[in-house]
C-alpha cells in the first residue's frame, strides 16, 4: 500500500557543492556503470522510470554565491536541492519507490522534502527517516565549523534550521519536513559538539558504534525499527562512510571504526523486509579519492541498494 511494489524511480545527481571536494558529481555514473541499474531491472524486476541522465544543475548554478551565515555555496545547494526536490515528489506522488544516487548528502535536502511532501498528500501519514551515517549532519549554520552544507541537511529537514521566505532555504515548507521525533540514527562515531547538544536536546533517537558494539547490529535494528513504529514509511538516508573505510575508502570524511560491509547490508536487508520503506539515498561515494579502493567502494554502494531494494542472500 505504501509504494508501486515494482515501479522504481531513479534520480541521478552529480553534484559535489555541498562540501570542498570534487569527485561525489562521478558517482552516479560509476554506480550506474558497475551493472546496479541491469541488476535491478533483471535481477530484482523492477520497472524503471529513469530520464537517462545524471543531473548536474549547470543550468541552475549562480555565477555569484558568497558565503550566508556562514554557509558554503548556499544558492547553488538550494537551487540544486529545490529542484530535486520536485523531482523526487513526482516519482513519489505517482507511488513509486524513489532511489537517488548521489553526490553529497546536502542532496538530502531535495529528496526527503519530496518524499516527506508526497507521503504526507498521498496517505496522510508522516514519514520516517533513518539515517545511517558516521556523521550526524544536523549542525545549524551557526553551530556548523566547517560551514559545508552536507553537514546540515538534517537541521533545515526537521526545522531546527529556518530561513524567511526570501532567504536560500526559504522554499522548504511545513510539508516538506520530518519530525525529530521520526528520525533514527545509525553508525555515528564523529558528531562535533555543537551537535551532540543539539541531539540531547531534542531527544533525537541515535544509535552510535558504541551502540553496535555493545548490543550487535541485529539488536539496534530491532530497536531502531521498534522506535519508528510498524507501517510508518520509511526513507532510508545511507551515507556510505557509515562503512569502515576499509569497505569504502573513497569519500570525504572517512573515519575509522565503522560498519561493516554486512552489517551496512544488514541495516538495508532489515528496512527492506518492513515493506515500510518508500525512498532509499545513497551518498558521498567519491570515486576520485582512494582510487585505488573506488571499485571496492562503488561495489559497496550497489550491494546496499540491492539490499534495500530486496536481494536476500538466499
Ligand atoms: C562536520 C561538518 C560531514 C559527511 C562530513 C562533518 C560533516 N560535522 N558529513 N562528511 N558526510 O562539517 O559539519
Ligand atoms: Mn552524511
Ligand atoms: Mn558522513
Ligand atoms: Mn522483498
Amino acid at each position: 500500500f505504501l509504494s508501486k511494489p515494482n515501479e522504481l524511480g531513479l534520480v541521478a545527481v552529480g553534484f559535489s557543492g555541498g562540501q570542498c571536494k570534487p569527485g561525489t558529481e562521478a558517482a552516479p555514473m560509476a554506480l550506474i556503470e558497475s551493472g546496479l541499474v541491469d541488476q535491478l531491472k533483471d535481477d530484482l524486476k523492477y520497472s524503471l522510470y529513469y530520464d537517462g541522465k545524471v543531473h548536474a544543475y549547470g543550468e541552475l548554478m549562480p555565477d555569484d554565491d558568497p558565503d550566508y551565515r556562514n554557509m558554503k555555496k548556499p544558492r547553488a545547494v538550494s537551487a540544486v536541492t529545490k529542484q530535486l526536490s520536485s523531482q523526487v515528489y513526482e516519482h513519489a506522488r505517482d507511488g513509486r519507490f524513489v532511489l537517488t544516487l548521489g553526490g553529497d548528502h546536502s542532496i538530502a535536502i531535495g529528496t526527503i522534502s519530496g518524499t516527506a511532501k508526497a507521503i504526507r498528500e498521498r496517505l496522510g501519514r508522516e514519514m520516517a527517516v533513518i539515517w545511517v551515517d558516521a556523521h550526524a549532519d544536523i549542525n545549524t549554520p551557526e553551530t556548523s565549523d566547517s560551514g559545508n552544507i552536507h553537514g546540515m541537511p538534517v537541521s533545515f529537514l526537521t526545522g531546527l534550521a529556518k530561513e524567511s521566505e526570501d532567504k536560500p532555504f526559504g522554499w522548504l515548507k511545513e510539508e516538506q519536513r520530518i519530525s525529530v521525533s521520526k528520525l533514527v540514527y545509525i553508525g555515528l562515531r564523529d558528531v562535533d559538539r555543537g551537535e551532540k547538544k543539539i541531539l540531547r536536546d531534542n531527544g533525537v533517537k541515535a544509535f552510535s558504534m558504541h551502540d553496535v558494539d555493545r548490543h550487535g547490529i541485529g539488536k539496534v535494528m530491532d530497536m531502531a525499527l521498534g522506535w519508528i513504529g510498524r507501517d510508518t514509511p520509511i526513507h532510508l538516508s545511507f551515507d556510505v562512510d557509515a562503512l569502515d573505510p576499509m569497505w569504502a575508502p573513497s569519500t570525504g570524511t572517512p573515519v575509522r571504526g565503522g560498519l561493516t560491509l554486512r552489517e551496512g547490508d544488514f541495516i538495508a536487508e532489515c528496512v527492506h523486509e518492513t515493506g515500510s520503506l518508500v525512498a532509499l539515498d545513497l551518498v558521498e561515494v567519491n570515486p576520485s579519492l582512494e582510487e585505488h579502493g573506488a571499485q571496492e567502494t562503488v561495489r559497496a554502494g550497489c550491494s546496499i541498494v540491492r539490499c534495500a531494494l530486496g536481494d536476500t542472500l538466499l
